[in-house]
């Protein structure tokens, strides 16, 4: 995304506020693991991995001042914030509700983009588990969302054939598919979900690969779209039409 925009003459920054991130490709402007890191707390709390993390984002919203201050440098521009993959954080506790209201409250606006790995979704009952992390982070987030299924240069053509499903889904499809799986004592539930994920198209999926331009640039469009983003700040619409990004097989 970083290269794509500089491709693009755009500047993009990288804010790292996963205290576990081990190697970069891109240097982050901002980085949580100056403020802490995730290695110390396990080492000196003897914390493990989850409670560690929990104590992180506890200790960045007590120093939000630290945080405010290094992200004010930044007011004008378009940052991409890596957070941790650990669902808790966006479920079950409103640390990262605190972090969005800070940004919020200093003119940013956001979107949270929730990515879900291709090779997570083998199965229509493992998308259904997908959407609804994906749902419940949205709901407790309250800003604007993108799903977006990540790795999609991992999959075959053949399967990206297979997963087109996900992205314009058809509900009786899916939850004839996932009752299949699931036994039919599940099919009204699996109705449900494939009509709530129908009905509210933000709960699909835009596939992202990251091989291939076109790709990106959609995905980016829609971050731009949702962000209300352009070079004049003029509103601008996404792109409508999900590249083929099946025939970049290279
Ligand atoms: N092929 C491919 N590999 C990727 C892509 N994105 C990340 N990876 C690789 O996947 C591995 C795991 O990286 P991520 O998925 O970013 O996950 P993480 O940042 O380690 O973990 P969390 O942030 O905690 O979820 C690393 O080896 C990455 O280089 C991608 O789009 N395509
Ligand atoms: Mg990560």
């Amino acid at each position: 995304m970083v290269q794509h925009a500089q491709n693009a003459k755009r500047r993009v920054n990288l804010v790292n506020l996963d205290p576990a991130a081990e190697a970069f490709d891109y240097q982050p402007a901002i980085d949580i693991k100056e403020l802490i890191t995730l290695e110390d707390v396990m080492d000196e709390m003897d914390y493990g991995p989850n409670g560690g993390l929990v104590y992180c984002f506890e200790f960045l919203v007590e120093n939000m001042d630290w945080f405010e201050e290094q992200i004010g440098e930044y007011e004008d521009d378009y940052l991409i914030i890596d957070c941790p993959g650990q669902i808790e954080l966006y479920t079950h506790i409103p640390i990262m509700r605190e972090i969005t209201h800070t940004l919020h409250r200093i003119g940013f606006n956001i979107v949270g983009v929730y990515c879900l790995e291709s090779q997570f979704v083998e199965d229509t009952s493992k998308y259904f588990a997908g959407v609804m992390s994906a749902t419940s982070a949205m709901f407790n987030l309250e800003i604007p969302h993108l799903n977006v299924m990540t790795k999609m240069d991992l999959v075959s053509s053949e399967q990206q054939k297979l997963m087109d499903r996900y992205f314009d889904p058809d509900p009786l499809l899916l939850s004839d598919e996932a009752s299949k799986q699931m036994g039919q004592r599940y099919h009204d539930l699996n109705l449900a979900l494939a009509r709530l994920i129908d009905d509210f198209s933000m709960v699909s999926f835009l596939p992202l690969n990251i091989k291939d331009e076109d790709s990106i640039a959609y995905v980016l469009s829609h971050a731009d779209n949702a962000l209300q983003w352009g070079e004049d700040q003029e509103p601008k619409e996404p792109e409508d039409e999900i590249p083929d990004i099946a025939e970049n097989d290279d």
